[in-house]
């Protein structure tokens, strides 16, 4: 629920980075935390393991200016991926304003992207949220690798909503900020209309 403070003149807003375990959602808040201004960024806090897997969360705030008078901060968050993290994933979703849905292009993380997507239905839907209609982007993630699947094919699989989406390369940034400014663009669109 994007939290908005009039007497400080404040709006809050939380995104979430959703994904199979793996995909890349760690390294998409890192590629944002190296290219934004140190001015409009807030301390970048990873809770991981020695191999980097997500444990619990990634979590990077961002001042974006001013909206009519209005602060506004973007607070990133990433979920962990692996399976059996599914708790903490609920627990990281709620008040969530917007969703990145990060997909992993190999061909051999098709069935975990489906399975994630579902999972993120299904834990939207568990909070009173209607995935059909929550401001998502869809992040096609590891374009520069060899055995990857067709766009179209992924969209077929992943977009049936036909959301904004993006090719990536979470490693280098490609594609990464294109990701992050729409699901912005959508966030704030909702707060205009009042929505959330
Ligand atoms: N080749 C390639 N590797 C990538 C890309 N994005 C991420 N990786 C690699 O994939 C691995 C996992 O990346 P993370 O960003 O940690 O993945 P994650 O989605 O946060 O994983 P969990 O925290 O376990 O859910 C790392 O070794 C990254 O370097 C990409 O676009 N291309
Ligand atoms: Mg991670």
């Amino acid at each position: 629920m994007s939290f908005i403070n009039y007497s400080s003149k404040e709006i809050n807003c939380k995104i979430v980075y959703y994904g199979a375990g793996l995909c890349g959602k760690t390294n998409n808040l890192q590629y944002i935390y190296r290219r934004m201004k140190p001015e409009a960024r807030g301390k970048m806090v990873s809770l991981a393991t020695e191999t980097e897997r997500t444990l619990f969360f990634d979590f990077l705030p961002l001042s974006l200016g001013e909206i009519r008078g209005f602060k506004t901060r973007f607070h990133l968050y990433t979920v962990p991926g692996q399976v059996f993290y599914d708790a903490s994933r609920r627990l990281i979703l709620r008040g969530v304003d917007g969703v990145v849905f990060c997909a992993d292009s190999q061909i051999t993380r098709m069935d975990a992207n489906v399975e994630s997507l579902e999972n993120l239905r299904y834990n939207l839907e568990d909070q009173g949220y209607n995935m059909e209609k929550i401001p998502l982007v869809i992040q096609y993630n590891k374009r520069d690798l060899a055995d990857i699947a067709p766009i179209a094919e992924m969209r077929a699989l992943l977009n049936k909503r036909n959301v904004p989406d993006f090719e990536g390369c979470a490693r280098t940034g490609a594609g990464v900020f294109e990701t992050l400014k729409a699901i912005i663009k959508l966030v704030l669109n909702d707060l205009r209309k009042g929505v959330r």
